[in-house]
């Protein structure tokens, strides 16, 4: 673990970050792990604003740092290239709440890893992912949330989809940091994660194939 990498998110050192990044990545670390060490730093800032030792804009510019790193981390991920794809996945963040690290790197990962991936962004309604479902005809469906609040959006997501008759056609899985068994089945969903491998680990499942 780069404390380094973590001493420069936490003190808003943006391009020190980035340096960093790029220094790890040269090194040969796996742009995974700098993944990884760059959402520890995350947390450690969450807790921070939970102990009142940084406020909004310290979380905003550390979720800018972390994009800047996801940018730099993503030419490194190696993917099937052009294979056929695997599945296709409608993703969003679900209404109500704005966080979208997380997602994004799901969104990364599992566009590396070969599916066509939508991303319906974020406050995203719930009509708006029925209608997705009708588009892009997706086998797996991602709703992502980090406030508390997300899990009734995502039980009234899940509720619209199969008010419109296409609950049969998809599976559903609500992801980010709070997620667990009891809000699987809070939400009607047929599977949680609360980090990318679990949405790989899903998908893969859930299309056929391996993680
Ligand atoms: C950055 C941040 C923000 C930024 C978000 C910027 C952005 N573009 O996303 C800003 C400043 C906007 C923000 C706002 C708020 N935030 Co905020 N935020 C955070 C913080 C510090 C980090 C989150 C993060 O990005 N982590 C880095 C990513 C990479 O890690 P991750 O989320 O764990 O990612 C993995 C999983 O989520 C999972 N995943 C994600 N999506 C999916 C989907 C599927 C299907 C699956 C399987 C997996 C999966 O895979 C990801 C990759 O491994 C967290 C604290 C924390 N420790 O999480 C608080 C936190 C989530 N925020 C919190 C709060 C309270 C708020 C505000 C209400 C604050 C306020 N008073 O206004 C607002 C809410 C705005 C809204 N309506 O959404 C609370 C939530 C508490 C709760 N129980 O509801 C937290 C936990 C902080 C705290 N400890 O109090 N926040």
């Amino acid at each position: 673990m780069s404390n380094e990498l973590t001493d420069a998110i936490v003190g808003m050192r943006e391009d020190d970050a980035l340096a960093i990044v790029g220094r790890e990545l040269d090194s040969g670390i796996a742009p995974t792990v700098v993944l990884d060490e760059a959402k520890e730093a995350m947390s450690v800032l969450g807790k921070r604003f939970e102990c009142g030792d940084a406020f909004i804009p310290e979380l905003i510019m550390g979720g800018e740092i972390m994009k800047g790193i996801s940018e730099l981390v993503k030419p490194h991920l190696r993917g099937p290239g052009d294979a056929a794809k695997r599945g296709v996945v409608v993703i969003g963040t679900v209404r109500g709440d704005i966080h979208d690290i997380g997602k994004d790197v799901v969104v990364l990962m599992l566009d590396v890893n070969g599916y066509e991936v939508h991303d319906l962004g974020v406050d995203v309604p719930t009509q708006a992912f029925v209608d997705a479902i009708g588009q892009f005809k997706p086998q797996v469906v991602g709703l992502s949330g980090l406030l508390t609040l997300a899990f009734d959006s995502m039980k009234a997501t899940v509720d619209a989809i199969a008010a419109a008759g296409l609950r049969d056609r998809v599976k559903i899985m609500v992801g980010g940091a709070p997620a667990d068994r009891q809000v699987q089945d809070y939400t009607g969903a047929d599977g949680w994660g609360s980090d990318v491998a679990a949405a790989l680990n899903l998908t893969a499942q859930w299309t056929g194939g391996e993680a």
